[in-house]
Formats: structure tokens, sequence, C-alpha cells
């Protein structure tokens, strides 16, 4: 039998997938053919998923821990056992320290709205910890509204066929967002030139006419010279600025200083090309920017990310329905979230029954200092929930985190559908279901697609829904939250029960009947072609952006990015040894040929990498693909895979970026030496 659902990955896509079962086993996944996003392609994660699903190791049974914590030992229990002891144990911690004591670590492992967002209710209700979710999206996201206002909205890539001028702006979608490369190709068997602006040569750098290697965190300088050529040589949209724009005056007057020359010293993207670039992108009719959350993850990816999205405007491309920029679409659903994730909770003090209470002004835990939540906080955290995320791997410092889920005075709760880093340190792990296996609504940040994926496996073992477990929890401690116990089709019901426009003739009937539904936008779609979301209803260009660069020193000479590996998604992999075949045996850190040779290395050797906060050891490669200075290392690699165990934000600080509070994955000064 072949079903039809809905990919939950945290990928810009949100691909309909067509999955294949046979007697209870999903065989083959493919995408939907007659889906206008998903075109018949699944990409090279999502094809390998039947590997994950039927996995040896995947947990199915709830298992509580026998051996030391992070020894992956368990014995199974039953659910009753383990929502007595887990409800009995958070019980003592709400008495003895409070709700503070308590905290939630989840992300985007799922991006379904009732197994991804809905528990956050469970948490608020018993006034647990804020968590501030910086591990992504942040830093981005506030640049956004600093510039067009709240409720992201950009150009529907479905309409990007028609753009005359396109530039991929610390994004490599050709591996992260790859169902907008039909709408690439469109584009450029329509006459349009790709450029690509990118550190390190990826399969998008080998995707487009022209590949701008810029030096990481510069993007700020290379937009400002962008902008001055465009002032300069009157490609800007006077009209657009006047009845649109404000702080138009100051943005100028720093861009002013940047002449092309001053920015190639800064970019090392030389002067003609920058010409070039804004000549080409203020002539085009339309020029449209794919900016990523990539180029965000530097100590000033913020306002790089701002004077980038700002160019579209200065050249009045949003206009038209193929120009603009696109960093996500996600505010364009406009559901009625009121009750989803609880937020009646942080306004209220009214006690959630008669002993536990939320709390507004409880203290926050900042994914990207995570391991100092877990080990520095005075007084510490007691208690654990972990789910959706693995942030034993994928937050920074992760030595220290590791430090911190070995506490024993740390009860660790760790839901999920795989034995993961984290999984292994928890007090009690709790099989959950995957995405086959439980029904879920899901929204898009890279196209204006809404889904409804209904669950087309029987639960494996006693695997159960993130929020069936939280209901329970609930019961047990005797909770008046009506959200938690509504049903999954309540809650999708009444999230799409809103009056906003885009939703309009959307029902819960006919998107379940569909399976997915695009969003009812004005057509043309032209979201910011008359200004933005601001109070003003202009688009803000003031305070200048300023231009914040990575640095390093000279104990810490090099720079090292990790961005995403084409195979696997965040640390959501296929079992090592498809991901071996796939991706090459283990994870490899890329030198520039010049600084090998400077630093007596070759390929195929151990290195040590040591930053201020750690050291791994890591294969090498000698690559032109990168360029001097800088180390490239694909990938957050299951830890397995690496000769020391260690994952690779052992070696990331706990910066934050500029704006967002956003951890600097990309921007991490380290030295290299042959492993000795
Ligand atoms: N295959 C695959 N797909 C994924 C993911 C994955 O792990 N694997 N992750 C998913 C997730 S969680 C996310 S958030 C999205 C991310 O997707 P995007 O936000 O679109 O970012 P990436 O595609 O990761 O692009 C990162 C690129 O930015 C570049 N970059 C880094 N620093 C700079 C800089 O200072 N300037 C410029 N110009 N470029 C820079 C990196 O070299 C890299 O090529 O992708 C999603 N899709
Ligand atoms: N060095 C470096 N670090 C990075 C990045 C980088 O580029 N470089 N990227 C950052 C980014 S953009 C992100 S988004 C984060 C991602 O990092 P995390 O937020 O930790 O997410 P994943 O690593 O994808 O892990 C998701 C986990 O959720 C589990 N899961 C999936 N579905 C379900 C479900 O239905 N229920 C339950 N209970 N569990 C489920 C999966 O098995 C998986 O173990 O990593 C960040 N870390
Ligand atoms: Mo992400």
């Amino acid at each position: 039998m072949t079903h039809g659902v809905t990919c939950p990955l945290d990928c810009p896509d949100r691909c309909r997938l067509l999955v294949t079962v046979r007697e209870g086993r999903v065989v083959r996944v493919a995408g939907d053919p007659n889906h206008p996003i998903s075109r018949g392609f699944a990409c090279a994660k999502t094809n390998r998923w039947p590997e994950r699903q039927h996995h040896p190791d995947r947990p199915l049974y709830p298992m509580r821990r026998v051996g030391p914590k992070g020894a992956g030992r368990f014995e199974r229990a039953s659910w009753d056992e383990a929502l007595d002891e887990i409800a009995g144990r958070l019980k003592r911690v709400l008495d003895e320290y409070g709700g503070e004591a308590v905290a939630r670590y989840h992300y985007a492992g799922t991006t379904g709205l009732l197994q991804g967002r809905a528990p956050v209710a469970f948490f608020r209700a018993i006034g647990a910890c804020e968590l501030d979710e910086t591990i992504c999206a942040s830093a981005g996201g506030e640049a956004w509204e600093a510039a067009y206002g709240p409720h992201k909205t950009g150009t529907d890539p479905e309409n990007v066929g028609a753009a005359g001028f396109i530039v991929i702006w610390g994004a490599n979608p050709l591996s992260t967002n790859a169902h907008l490369t039909p709408f690439l190709k469109e584009a450029r068997r329509r006459g349009a030139a790709i450029w690509h602006v990118d550190p390190y040569e990826n399969r998008t750098s080998r995707f487009a006419d022209r590949h701008l290697k810029i030096r990481p965190g510069s993007d700020a300088a290379l937009a400002y010279a962008v902008a001055r050529v465009l002032f300069a040589e009157g490609l800007v949209d006077e009209d657009y600025l006047n009845d649109h724009a404000e702080g138009v005056a100051e943005f100028r007057a720093a861009a002013e200083s940047w002449t092309p020359a001053r920015a190639e010293r800064v970019t090392g993207v030389d002067a003609d090309t920058i010409v070039e670039l804004a000549r080409r992108f203020g002539r085009a009719r339309p020029g449209f920017v794919r900016v990523g959350y990539g180029m965000t993850r530097q100590p000033g990816g913020a306002d790089a990310l701002r004077a980038v999205i700002l160019l579209p405007a200065l050249t009045g491309a949003w206009k038209h329905p193929a120009g603009g920029a696109l960093l996500s679409t996600s505010g364009a659903f406009h559901l009625n979230k009121e009750r989803l994730e609880g937020a009646h909770w942080l306004r209220q003090n009214t006690p959630a029954n008669g002993y536990f209470r939320p709390n507004p002004t409880v203290r926050t835990v900042n994914q990207s200092e995570f391991a100092s939540a877990l080990t520095r906080w005075d007084p510490p955290l007691r208690a654990l929930f972990v789910f959706n995320a693995n942030p034993a791997i994928s937050t920074p410092d992760s030595a220290r985190v590791r430090v911190g889920l070995e506490r024993e005075d740390l009860f660790t709760v760790v839901l999920e559908n795989a034995l993961s880093e984290t999984a292994r340190y928890a007090d009690w792990l709790l099989p959950a279901t995957t995405f086959l296996e439980h029904s879920d609504l899901y929204t898009s940040y890279g196209n204006y697609w809404l889904h409804w994926s209904q669950a087309v496996l029987e639960p494996a073992g006693e695997t159960r829904p993130n929020r069936w477990v939280f209901a329970e929890l609930a019961r047990r401690l005797g909770l008046d939250a009506s959200e938690l116990f509504a049903s999954g089709e309540e809650l999708a019901r009444e999230l799409l029960n809103s009056d906003h426009p885009h939703l309009q003739s959307v029902t819960f009937e006919r998107l379940r009947e569909a399976g997915s539904l695009k969003l009812n936008l004005p057509q043309p779609f032209t979201p910011h072609a008359a200004g933005a979301n601001t109070p003003s209803g202009r688009v803000r260009f003031g305070p200048p952006p300023k231009v914040i660069t990575p640095s390093t020193t000279a104990e810490f000479p090099y720079l090292l990015m990790t961005p995403p590996q084409h195979y696997f998604l965040g640390s959501i992999y296929a079992p090592l040894e498809s991901l071996r075949a796939a991706a090459g045996g283990e994870p490899e850190v890329w030198i520039h040929p010049a600084d090998a040779a400077r630093e007596g290395l070759e390929s195929g050797g151990y290195v040590l990498l040591e930053s201020e906060v750690g050291r791994v050891k890591r294969r090498l490669r000698v690559s032109g693909r990168t360029q001097p200075g800088v180390l490239v290392l694909e990938g957050t690699w299951p830890a397995e895979a690496a000769p020391d165990g260690l994952p690779a934000n052992a070696l990331t600080p706990e910066r934050l970026t500029d704006a967002g509070r956003q951890a600097v994955f990309h921007g991490v000064a380290v030295r290299i030496s042959r492993y000795m």
C-alpha cells in the first residue's frame, strides 16, 4: 500500500511523501509527484528513512537507567511504572525547589505542531523554566523583524522561476532546501544567472554560475559595497524608498565608506566582481536573494543578514512576485495558537490545581548556553525533559553539556525514537512514535503549504506520541490544563479556526482530505511591494547594520565552520553503516592547500583541532574547496562516527550573536596540529 504523508524534518521544503508499506514495514519513501513542491523526488536524507524507522537500536519500551549516566544501559519497565515514577520525582522537585528547578529542552526533531509544540503547555502549567529557542533561527528572525516587522514572509519560491537574477547568499539549498532546485533551474532556463555567496565550495556553488568565496562573517561589508554601487549608479528605486522605507539616508551614509576596494580587503571578493554583482542585481527584472540562516551563525550574523535583505528594498525588487528575498515563510500561517503552547499560563498566576502554579517570572534556559544552565546555574536545575532534540551533540561546548548530563542530582527524562547521544544520559528513556505512527499538523518555513499527515503505521512496540506522555504526566499531577487533554484533532481544528484571510476556506476536513493545501495568498503575491509589517508600515533601514567580523588570535589562528551535511539533518541520521556508504566513513576537516603546506599536514592523517573550550581528533583533507584561514567540517555527525567519539561542538564556545542570543557555529577560532 502506498500512502501520502508529510515529512516532519526541520527543513524548508516540507515535502509531501509517498511511503510504501508492506506487512507493517515501510519499504520505500518517494516525493509525491503531484505535489508542486515535492515533485516526485525525496532528498538524500529522507530517502533512507526506512532504515531509521526499523532500526534494531530504536527504543521500543520505557527504559529505566541501570548503568552509569551516559553508558546507555537500561532495563525495560512498564509505562505505568515509568509515568508514576517520573510524576513522583517531578512532584518532589517542584515541592522542594519550585518550577525554576525544572527545564525543558526541545527543538525541531519533528516540526509537527502537536508533537513538537503542544508539550510546552505542560511546562508552563507547572511553572517550569522557559526555553529561549536560539539554536537555529533567532538571529535571522530578529534581523528580519528589525527590517520588515513581525510575521516573516518572503518571496513565494513557486514564483522564483520568473526571477531575472538570483543570489543565493549564505545558504546551501542544493543540500538543505533541495526542492528549491527545480525553481532555480526554471529561472536559469529562462535566462537568469545564479550567483552563490558562501565561504566554501559546496553543491550549491558548483550548481551556480558564479561562486563568491567570501570571508566568513563579512557579508555586511559586501552588502554595503553593493548598496553603494546601487546608489552611485542610480539603480535604486527612489519611488519605493520614498513611499515605503525609512532610515534610508543613514543607511546610505553608512554604505558610503564601503567602496568596492575596501570591501574587497574585508570580504576577499574582488572589487570588479562586487560592482558586477550590484549592476546585475540592480538591473535585473527582478532580482531575488535566497538568504540562509547559515550566514547568521557568525558573531555579527544578525546585522549581516539585515544588510543583505535590505538590498531588494533598495532596488524595489519586492514589487515583482519573483523578486525580493526569502529567509522564511513561517509568519504567513497565522494559525490560532492561543492555547497550543499554553501561553495563557504565562499571563496568569492561577494555580493549575491546588498546588502547582504557573510562574510568569521564572528563569529562562538559553539553548545556546545550555552547557552553562546544566553546570553553572545556582540554584541548580534538578529535573530535565528532552524531546525532539539531541543537545548532547548539537549545542555549544558539548563536552560541558555532557558533564552536566552526568550529574547524579539531575533527573533526566528523554523522549526519543532513536538511541541518540542524549538518550544515553537519560534516567528514563521514553520510546516515541515517528511521523509515520502519529498524525500531525505542519506549517513550513520554505513555502506556503499547510499539511495534515495521518498516521500510516501502528506504533512499534510500546512507542507513544510525545503529547500522550505529557497528558499522562499532567493527569498524575492533577493539572487542570484542558489543552493537554484535548485530542489531536480537536487541537488541529482549533489551530485552523482563524479569521486570517490566508486561512480562508481552509477547514480541517479539507486539509485532511487533501493532505496539503496552499495558503490563500493574495495574488499576485508581493508581500513587501507596499512596505512592511513595522509600526510605520515602512521597511526599516536603520539603525544601519554594523560590520562585525569573526576574529582569530595568534593562539587560535583559523576559523572553523561546521555547516550542514548533505546526507543527514541535524543529528538525524540513517544508521552509520549506510551513512558510511553515502557520506564517506567519518567526519573530515578540510584545510586549504596553502595552509596545509605551511602547517606541514597532508590529506588522510589525523589532526587535533583545539579551541578555547575543547579539542577533537579528526581526519584531514587538503582541499581547494575551502579558503586560506578557514577550516570546514560538514555536519553534526553521530559522535560514534568520530575517531574520538566527540562531537564537533566540543570546540564551539558559548559565544552569542549580535542579536538573537544565538550560537556562533561557523566562526569558531581554532588551531590545528598533527595528531600524535
Ligand atoms: N541536508 C541537510 N538539510 C538541512 C539540514 C541539515 O543538517 N542537512 N538542516 C536543516 C536546518 S535545521 C536548517 S536551520 C536549515 C539551514 O539552512 P540555511 O539556513 O539555508 O543554511 P544552510 O543551507 O545550512 O547554509 C549554510 C551555508 O551558509 C554558509 N555560511 C556560513 N557562514 C557564512 C557567512 O559568514 N557568510 C556566508 N555568505 N555564508 C556563510 C555555509 O558555508 C553554508 O554553505 O537547513 C535544513 N536542511
Ligand atoms: N556545529 C553545529 N552545530 C549545530 C548546527 C550547525 O550548523 N553546526 N546547526 C544547528 C541547528 S540549525 C539546529 S536546528 C540544531 C539541531 O539540533 P537538535 O535540535 O538537537 O536536533 P537534531 O539533532 O535534529 O535531533 C533531533 C532529535 O529528535 C528526535 N526525534 C525526531 N522525531 C521525534 C519525535 O516525533 N518525537 C521525539 N520524542 N523525538 C523525535 C530525533 O531522533 C533526533 O535525535 O543543531 C544546531 N547545531
Ligand atoms: Mo536549524
